[in-house]
């Protein structure tokens, strides 16, 4: 299927779909909503991992590739799950941890027994306890050594404590991962998605990062090009659909990933666009976004991919980010407005929309109280740094409440009644009130819903061929709020504009429309002009001309 018309929909399996009433999402849960996958008009389904696993970092810590946890269901399941896809022509896209394996994975147990086959499967450094090899953080908090007394080494991992990073220079560790992808090829899966895949590649030498948490020293690393390419080529899946998720990576870097001719990834997802809140990029503080940086992101990724030959995945949400409404929208007054206007800012883009359960909704963050209500282990370590960097529990949790990963992890909201319809149980996170009133069976009913008009942007991009390929060009970049563009093809024009705003912004240069039909408004009927002067608040409208 070409990826230039496809959406793909993501799922966190965990908080989806509870077929079985113990609180917990899975993969029957996911059988049961296929039909309302594919009423979305959506191509592919991106899973993330259900397989075996301690589940300290709910999955992205694998202790079996091959085998399924049974919390989520049996191999039978998947099975079953890529097979019911297929008949409505979906393809299930699984999730590939390759970074890391958890320390209860068999390799990582035989290496702690200290076999040297299975310790050259990891980063083993010698050392004395109290010191480690660098003083590299992890993205959790603390530092990213740990020691084995046993083995008088310390092991990198990037992540928690028990995601032990794997040793890619070793070509035994690259061949047990291409047999990984052969597995689930064979099972029928149509596509993959890389976890922070341009991390795979350590550097030759390690040393201490004396400007920052040794990031740069790892991130793109050395070998990772030729790494992709190996895994590609030698797994033959260079057809499917591949999706790198791309940490602290550059735009460079990104167009190689995903330029057809270098054969590694489809496409990449990159985070710069999700950090334009971050003061100092410091993720837990606060700040009100920087929109003319959030514009110049857009405009740069968009028309260097575009000029160089690269593809970009584009999205808001995802099981790590907080919901797009309530960050970069009004969550209360605008709610359906700005949740409509955000998704018309990058769905009509140049590159591969994805979205995540639930923001389709225009789902907001749950707005948790207590400490006891979080379970991610990011969002638990960071709240015990933010209390001793000084911070008092109601800053934490303040801080939390916009940056904590568990905001985009609270169960889809599928009904007004029990446990919306998620569970029949008490859910292993809590759901937040507004299930009441945003939640799938009052936004079918509603013909203006967030959801209907999901659908109609989905299909837009399977219609006009303007939205897959054509060129783009960013206008009014130097109006702080407003998002707009414009995309060209053969005889099709597109014109989409936003405003980012909770005012009326008066556009620099009017736009008349001559020839242009509406083809989408978030103000619905009121939305219809023949000359554009002002934009209201949070107003999203996008013109079509053909010639
Ligand atoms: O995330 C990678 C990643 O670096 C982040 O999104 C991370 O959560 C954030 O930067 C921390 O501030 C991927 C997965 O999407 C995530 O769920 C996993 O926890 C992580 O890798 C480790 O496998
Ligand atoms: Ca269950």
């Amino acid at each position: 299927m070409d990826f230039k018309s496809s959406t793909v929909y993501q799922i966190y399996p965990k908080s989806f779909c509870d077929s079985n009433g113990d609180g917990i999402g899975d993969i029957r849960g996911m059988i049961g909503k296929l039909d309302y996958m594919k009423s979305l008009g959506v191509d592919y389904i991106w899973s993330t991992p259900f397989f075996a696993s301690p589940l300290n970092d709910n999955g992205y810590d694998v202790e079996d590739y091959r085998s399924i946890h049974p919390l989520f269901g049996t191999m039978e399941d998947v099975e079953e799950l890529i097979q019911k896809a297929e008949e409505r022509g979906m393809g299930l896209m699984l999730d590939m941890v390759f970074n890391h394996t958890s320390t209860q994975h068999e390799w990582f147990q035989k290496a702690l027994a200290g076999d040297k086959k299975y310790m050259d499967y990891y980063i083993f450094k010698d050392g004395e306890p109290g010191t480690p090899p660098t003083n590299w953080q992890s993205k959790f908090g603390g530092s990213a050594w740990e020691y084995v007394p046993k083995l008088n080494k310390w092991y990198l991992h990037l992540f928690d404590v028990t995601q032990a990073d794997l040793n890619w220079n070793n070509p035994d560790v690259r061949e047990e991962l291409k047999n990984v992808i052969r597995f689930w090829k064979e099972k029928g899966v149509k596509g993959f998605r890389f976890d922070v895949v341009n991390l795979i590649s350590k550097p030759d030498v390690f040393e201490d990062d004396d400007e920052g948490d040794g990031r740069r020293f790892y991130s793109d690393g050395p070998y990772v090009h030729e790494f992709l390419k190996e895994l590609t080529a030698d797994t033959d899946i260079g057809d499917m659909i591949m999706v790198g998720e791309m940490s602290s990576t550059s735009l460079e870097h990104c167009i190689r990933y995903s330029d057809p001719r270098e054969k590694e990834l489809t496409m990449c997802f990159n985070f710069h666009h999700l950090k334009v809140d971050y003061p100092d990029g410091n993720k837990w503080a606060l700040a009100r976004p920087d929109y003319r940086r959030l514009k110049e992101l857009f405009e740069l990724w968009q028309t260097k991919t575009a000029q160089q030959g690269g593809w970009n995945a584009v999205f808001w949400c995802n099981h790590d980010q907080p919901r797009i409404v309530s960050r970069l929208g009004d969550e209360k007054a605008y709610w359906k407005e700005s949740a409509k206007m955000l998704a018309t800012c990058i769905y009509l883009l140049r590159g591969t929309p994805y979205i995540y359960q639930g923001e389709e909704l225009g789902m907001p963050n749950p707005g948790y109280r207590s400490i006891e209500e979080y379970r991610d282990v990011e969002s638990v370590n960071y709240y015990h740094i933010l209390l001793q960097e000084g911070k008092t529990q109601e800053e934490a949790l303040r801080i939390l409440g916009q940056r904590s990963r568990d905001n985009g992890r609270s169960p889809m909201q599928w009904h007004g009644g029990e446990y919306a319809g998620f569970s029949t149980s008490q859910p292993w996170i809590g759901i937040p009130e507004h299930y009441q009133y945003i939640n799938v069976q009052e936004e079918e009913k509603d013909a203006d819903s967030v959801l209907h008009y999901y659908r109609r942007l989905v299909a837009l991009r399977k219609q006009y061929p303007v939205i897959q390929d054509g060129t783009i060009a960013f206008l009014y970049q130097e109006q702080e709020t407003v998002f707009a563009y414009q995309r060209e093809w053969e005889g099709q024009k597109l014109l989409v504009l936003n405003n980012l705003s909770d005012r009326e912004v008066v556009l620099q240069e009017a736009v008349s429309c001559g020839g242009y039909e509406c083809l989408l408004s978030n103000y619905g009927q009121d939305g219809a002009r023949s000359r554009l002067e002002t934009l209201r608040a949070y107003e999203s409208i996008v013109w079509l001309k053909e010639d």
